[in-house]
């Protein structure tokens, strides 16, 4: 078998589903294979943010590998900020790129889309990925690729793989897949006996479940944990969309004091808070009440584990979690109630919209046709959803970079055939919302929910009485119908309702809701973030 054809059993071996790419012609050799092998699906869109934020949620939803293939140079360098976001928000991605081949970059001239030196790429893709190979020696390509994919599931990280063109159809073995790296079971029995010890004395002990819990596939067994234990459990802004099944023992999402006060408390007040698999950013604890208090404190993340100032490495957190599971019996933990869900009842009059309405429309439509999944992009539409029914929500909840919503969206459906339910903002829309025009060639019909403020309105909320955040009116739900969907522009919370139930019952073609409000239109929860993070500078 070829280098390309070894390539891409070990992907679809390691749990990818699917490619998605652009090509160029330092990667048209690896494309040929793609197409005439069919190991796997390949999805092209039209820009390389694009490709990148659709295999990352694709990985996301999957908790598995999601793949994205560009070429050298060009398309390589386009895709970094969403790499980045990916590296950031702990996405097991796997980037593929072309490259020049060994002739060509012994000719002693500069090729086409290098930059400073010939592996200026690797060089900078290294700091965005935890483990990097380039494909130049066919003897141990086969090696090399195990030892980058099993880097990319263990860390639950980006990897790049750059292929030189030339190479493409060398013979090359077949992957296999390399052995887990070691761990120490008597550590990790260690490390659970000093959680367990912790939260058994403890008066208030609390789990919080953060990104790791849904990218290594764990939510089930914290689930059974929580409730062996009696011990309740919220999640971060990035977990959200966690636990969201009757029985599980979630309480809400915890945003400091952008979130609801009980939740709050409840973590903010643990004498044992347990930390599982929790991104410990400014997002999810930037505007915290108190500061959390770490000598109380149990971080389990990244492969490691902080029992207030004890360090256990190489702890996974399945392993952790599977201990714990096994000595996990009642703990006097007090009965915490379950949250009602975000109420729907949406009013529809010719009243004006403003984000909260919106929440109370998806939550009618959630309670008349059951729960879709959501793909957010950042802005108010990503506060807004902390006010909709808890369901798979996938958003750059941490890295916070715009143009996520949409691609994310596409990738879900093209993973999963779901149709899910695109929020974006008119300023997100204007990067990456086109993406929306390839939906027709594949049959995709999200359902697209943009919130036209005419603004970058976030930033206002931040810097009041500035112009600079203005935008023109697009007039996005007109466009739409020329993209290959149906487009519905509504400024009254009735229009809103009847645009919804019409899209929601059009399947085929993607249906966009352009909801026009006025800016300083906020959701609650922006309020409350910005009020919280204005309070925070004052101190
Ligand atoms: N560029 C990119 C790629 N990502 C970003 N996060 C930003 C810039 C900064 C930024 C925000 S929020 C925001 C910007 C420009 C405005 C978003 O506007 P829109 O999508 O219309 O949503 P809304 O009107 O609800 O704010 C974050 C804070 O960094
Ligand atoms: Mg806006």
């Amino acid at each position: 078998m070829n280098l390309a054809e070894s390539l891409l059993h070990a992907l679809k071996n390691h749990g990818a589903k699917e490619i998605f790419g652009i090509p160029g012609d330092f990667i048209l050799p690896f494309f040929k294979v793609i197409e005439e092998s069919k190991i796997l699906p390949l999805y092209t869109l039209s820009h390389e943010p694009g490709v990148c934020f659709a295999a990352d949620a694709a990985g996301r939803e999957n908790s598995s590998l999601g793949v994205v293939a560009v070429t050298y140079g060009a398309g390589a360098f386009n895709l970094l900020n969403a790499a980045t976001g990916a590296y950031a928000e702990k996405s097991p991605l796997v980037i593929i790129s072309g490259g020049p081949g060994y002739k060509e970059s012994k000719q002693g001239v500069l090729l086409h889309h290098q930059a400073k030196t010939l592996d200026s790429q690797l060089k900078i893709f290294s700091e965005i990925t935890c483990d990097q190979t380039v494909l130049n020696n066919p003897r141990t390509a086969a090696k090399d690729i195990a030892r980058v994919l099993r880097s990319c599931k263990e860390n639950s990280r980006p990897v790049y793989i750059e292929i030189p063109r030339d190479l493409t159809f060398n013979e090359c073995d077949e992957v296999i897949n390399a052995a887990p790296s070691p761990i120490n079971p008597d550590a990790v029995t260690a490390c659970a006996n000093e959680i367990f010890a912790r939260l058994e004395k403890a008066e208030n002990p609390f789990v919080m479940a953060g990104v790791e819990i849904r990218r290594y596939n764990l939510e089930t067994k914290l689930s059974l944990l929580a409730r062996k234990l009696g011990i309740p459990v919220a999640t971060t802004f990035m977990g959200r969309g966690l636990l969201v099944e009757d029985e599980d023992p979630l309480i809400g999402t915890y945003m400091g004091l952008a979130g609801y006060p009980r939740v709050t408390d409840a973590v903010e007040q643990s004498d044992a808070l347990l930390l599982l698999g929790v991104i410990f950013s400014d997002t999810n604890f930037g505007v915290s009440q108190s500061r959390i208090n770490m000598s109380r404190t149990i971080v389990a993340a990244d492969r490691n584990v902080q029992v207030g100032y004890h360090n256990y490495s190489e702890i996974p957190l399945e392993n952790l979690i599977d201990a714990l599971l096994k000595k996990a019996d009642k703990i006097a933990a007090p009965e915490v109630k379950k949250p009602c869900n975000p109420a729907g009842g949406l009013i529809a009059d010719d009243n004006k919209i403003e984000p909260h309405d919106i929440a109370k429309a998806v939550n009618d439509l959630f309670d008349k046709h059951g729960k879709m999944k959501i793909a957010s992009d950042v802005g108010d539409c990503l506060f807004t959803t902390l006010s909709i029914q808890p369901t798979s929500l996938t958003g750059p909840a941490y890295y916070a970079g715009m143009g996520f919503g949409v691609p994310a969206g596409i990738g879900i459906q093209a993973t999963s055939g779901k149709r899910p339910l695109i929020l974006v903002g008119d300023g997100a829309f204007q990067m990456t919302g086109w993406e929306l025009g390839n939906c027709r060639r594949y049959g995709w019909d999200p359902l697209v929910i943009v919130f036209n403020n005419c603004s970058w309105e976030m930033l206002r909320t931040f810097q009041p009485g500035t112009s600079f955040n203005d935008l023109d009116d697009w007039k996005f739900a007109e466009l739409a119908n020329i993209l290959g969907g149906n487009g519905y522009r509504v400024t009254t919370r009735a229009e809103l309702k009847t645009a919804l139930d019409k899209a929601y019952s059009t399947r085929g073609k993607f249906q966009l809701v352009e909801v026009m409000m006025d800016r300083e239109a906020i959701s609650p929860t922006l309020k409350r973030f910005t009020d919280a993070i204005k309070a925070a500078k004052m101190n």
